[in-house]
C-alpha cells in the first residue's frame, strides 16, 4: 500500500523551479491523473486527542496550492484541520488559533514577509496568553533566515520539498494532553478549552459558568448552499445592531459550525472560517468549528450553555453571548435532529435544487421555521419560491443574496422573533 505522496509533476512538489522557467512546467501530467496521491489512514488514533491544526497564510500571498495539499494530507491522516484562508493578519490567525483551541499553527509563507509576519504572530499569541501554542512555518524560507525565525519564537521551520508524512509527524509531536484550565489565556481561551473537553467527552473544570444563550438558531441547508456567508453576514448585522443599542439585540453573537468527520480516518477539514471576514467582523464574535460523525449533537446542549455562561456579567466588547448560530453539516434530506437543540431552525435553499416532488418528501423541509432562498439572483429563483409556497404553509419564505448582504436583515429579524 502506498504510504507516501507521489508527485508525478516535479513542479508540483515545489522543488525549487522558479518563474524563470515558466513556473516549472517542464513535464505535464495527464489530466486523468491526480497530481498527488496519499494513503488515507488514521495516523493519530494513539494521541490523547485528535490534533487540531490551524493552517493559514498571512499577508498578500496568493500561493494556496501548497497549503491545500498539506490540508488534505493532514485531514487524510486523522487530523482536524482548520483552514483560515488567504490574506490573514498575524492577529486574525492568533485569534483563530485561540478560539479553535488548536494544538499548533502551520503558517505557509511564500511572499518573503516571513521575518516580519512570523514574529508578529508569535507576539500576538503571547499577548493573548497563548504563547504556549507552537508556530510552525513553511514555504519559501531561505536557510539563512531560519535561525533568526527560531530566535524570534517560531518553533519549527520547513522548506519546500518537505515530505507530507514529515509534516504529519511534526503536527503529531505538537499534541499535549489538554489541561482543564488555561492560565492567563482570558475568558475566550478558557471557553475554547472547555468546549474541546466537553466535545471530546473529557472532564470539565469545576466552576465553569453555564447559561443557555437567549437565542439559539439552527442553520441548515438543502441540498447545498452558501450558508456560511449568510451566517457571517447575520453575525455582522447582529453585532452592528447590538453595538447601536437596538432593542432585542443584546450582547454578542457566536457561531458553532459542524463539519463531517471522515468515517475512514476520523480526520476533518473545517473550512468554515474561510467565509467569515474576521478582519472586518472584529473580535467580539466567537466562532468555533467542530467535527462530528453523522448527527451526533450530544455535546451541543452543554457547549451552548458554556458559551452563554462564559462572559455572563461582562459588558461591552466582552459582553455575554446572547445569540448563537449552530451551523449543521447539512445537505442530507433527513438531517433533522438539530431541531431538538435550537429555538428556531432556518433551512437555506438555492435555486435549481431539484423538482417540486422533492419538496413533498418528509425530512429537512419539515423542520424549517423559516425558509431562506439564498442566491436569489440566480435563474430558477421564481420556481423555487413558487414550489416552496406549496409546502411552507404559514412559515416565512425569505430571499437573500448573501454575498451582497441583501435580505440578511430580514432573516435576522425573523429568526430573533419569538415563535
Ligand atoms: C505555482 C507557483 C505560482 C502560482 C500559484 C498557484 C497557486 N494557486 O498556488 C502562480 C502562477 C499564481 C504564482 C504567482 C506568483 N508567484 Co509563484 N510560484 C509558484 C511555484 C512555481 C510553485 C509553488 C507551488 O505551488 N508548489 C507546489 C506546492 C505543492 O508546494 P509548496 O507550495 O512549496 O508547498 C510545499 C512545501 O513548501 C511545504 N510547505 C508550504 N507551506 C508550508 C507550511 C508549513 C507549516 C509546513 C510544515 C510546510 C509547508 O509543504 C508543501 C508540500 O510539500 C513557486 C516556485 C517553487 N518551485 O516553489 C513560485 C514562487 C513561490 N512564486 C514566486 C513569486 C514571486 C510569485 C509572484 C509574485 C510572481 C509575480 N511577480 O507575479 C506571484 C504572486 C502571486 C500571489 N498572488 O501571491 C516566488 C516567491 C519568491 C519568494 N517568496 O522569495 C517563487 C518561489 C518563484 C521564484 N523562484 O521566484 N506562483
Amino acid at each position: 500500500m502506498l504510504d507516501t505522496m507521489t508527485v508525478p509533476n516535479s513542479s508540483a512538489a515545489g522543488t525549487g523551479t522558479g518563474h524563470g522557467t515558466g513556473h516549472g512546467v517542464g513535464h505535464r501530467a495527464p489530466l486523468s491523473h491526480a497530481t498527488t496521491e496519499f494513503e488515507k489512514k488514521d495516523r493519530c488514533g494513539d494521541l490523547p486527542h485528535r490534533p487540531r491544526v490551524l493552517l493559514g497564510k498571512m499577508g498578500l500571498d496568493g500561493h494556496d496550492r501548497g497549503v491545500k495539499v498539506i490540508a488534505r494530507a493532514l485531514r487524510d491522516s486523522g487530523i482536524h484541520v482548520i483552514y483560515s484562508g488567504l490574506w490573514q493578519t498575524p492577529r486574525s490567525l492568533a485569534i483563530s488559533a485561540r478560539d479553535e483551541d488548536c494544538d499548533v499553527i502551520c503558517a505557509s509563507m511564500m511572499s518573503n514577509s516571513h521575518l516580519v509576519l512570523g514574529p508578529k504572530l508569535v507576539g500576538e499569541l503571547r499577548g493573548m496568553g497563548r504563547g504556549d501554542l507552537p508556530v510552525y512555518m513553511g514555504g519559501i524560507l531561505p536557510q539563512e533566515d531560519i535561525p533568526q525565525l527560531k530566535d524570534l519564537g517560531v518553533a519549527r521551520c520547513f522548506t519546500t520539498g518537505v515530505g507530507l508524512l514529515d509534516i504529519v509527524e511534526a503536527v503529531r509531536s505538537a499534541v499535549r494532553a489538554r489541561s482543564a484550565t488555561i492560565g492567563g489565556g482570558g475568558l475566550t481561551a478558557q471557553l475554547a478549552r472547555d468546549i474541546s473537553l466537553v466535545h471530546d467527552g473529557k472532564t470539565l473544570r469545576s466552576g465553569a459558568k453555564k447559561r443557555r444563550p437567549r437565542r439559539v438558531v439552527g442553520i441548515t441547508v438543502y441540498p447545498v448552499s452558501l450558508k456560511k456567508k449568510l451566517v457571517a453576514q447575520m453575525v455582522s448585522e447582529y453585532s452592528r445592531r447590538s453595538k447601536g443599542g437596538e432593542a432585542g439585540f443584546t450582547g454578542r453573537a457566536a457561531v458553532v459550525a459542524f463539519d463531517p468527520m471522515s468515517p475512514i480516518t476520523s480526520g476533518a477539514l473545517l473550512g468554515d472560517r474561510l467565509r467569515v471576514d474576521f478582519n472586518s467582523i472584529g473580535e467580539g464574535v466567537y466562532y468555533r468549528s467542530l467535527a462530528i460523525s453523522g448527527e451526533d449533537y450530544h455535546a451541543l446542549p452543554e457547549i451552548l450553555e458554556l458559551i452563554g455562561g462564559a462572559s455572563e456579567g461582562e459588558s461591552g466588547e466582552d459582553g455575554a453571548f446572547d445569540l448563537v448560530f449552530v451551523e449543521t453539516v447539512g445537505a442530507g434530506q433527513n438531517e433533522t435532529k438539530i431541531r431538538q437543540y435550537v429555538d428556531t431552525t432556518a433551512v437555506v435553499l438555492t435555486p435549481g435544487m431539484g423538482d417540486a416532488v422533492q419538496m413533498d418528501k418528509a425530512g429537512i423541509l419539515e423542520i424549517a421555521d423559516v425558509f431562506v432562498c439564498n442566491k436569489a439572483d440566480h435563474p430558477g429563483e421564481h420556481e423555487l419560491v413558487r414550489d416552496l409556497r406549496d409546502v411552507a404553509g404559514r412559515r416565512a419564505i425569505l430571499e437573500t443574496v448573501a454575498t451582497r448582504g441583501e435580505g440578511v436583515s430580514e432573516v435576522l429579524e425573523r429568526v430573533m422573533a419569538r415563535p
